[in-house]
């Protein structure tokens, strides 16, 4: 058994550097406040999207409301994309303004 500081061994300490393994880059989605959309839709896109419980689903609405702009999570691009859009899709049905977006972690 090769020692954990050996290459190729099956330690998890060591560097992307000295492994090559590149971790995928990770994405912030973001909700942003309005003066339209109703608090309970944002708390159910929360836990229907995002996959909050109530206590957090509410915690995170509130931030929004009182800060402008809240963190629903952190996801790879694609994951977020689709979060977003699902967002989108769900506000437009509903002739909501509420708004998501991403930034890199
Ligand atoms: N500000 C909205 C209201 O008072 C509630 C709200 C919270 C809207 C979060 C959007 O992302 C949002 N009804």
């Amino acid at each position: 058994m090769p020692s954990k500081h050996e290459p190729g061994s099956l330690g998890q300490d060591q560097t992307h550097e000295e492994t090559g393994v590149e971790l995928p880059r990770q994405y912030r989605v973001l909700l942003h406040n309005d003066d339209y959309t109703p608090m309970e839709f944002v708390v159910d896109i929360l836990m229907n999207i995002f996959f909050k419980d109530e206590i957090a689903a509410m915690r995170i609405m509130l931030n929004v409301h009182n800060e402008g702009h809240g963190l629903c999570g952190v996801y790879t691009f694609e994951v977020a994309e689709s979060k977003i859009a699902r967002v989108h899709e769900l506000a437009d049905q509903a002739e909501y303004p509420l708004r998501a977006s991403m930034e890199e972690d």
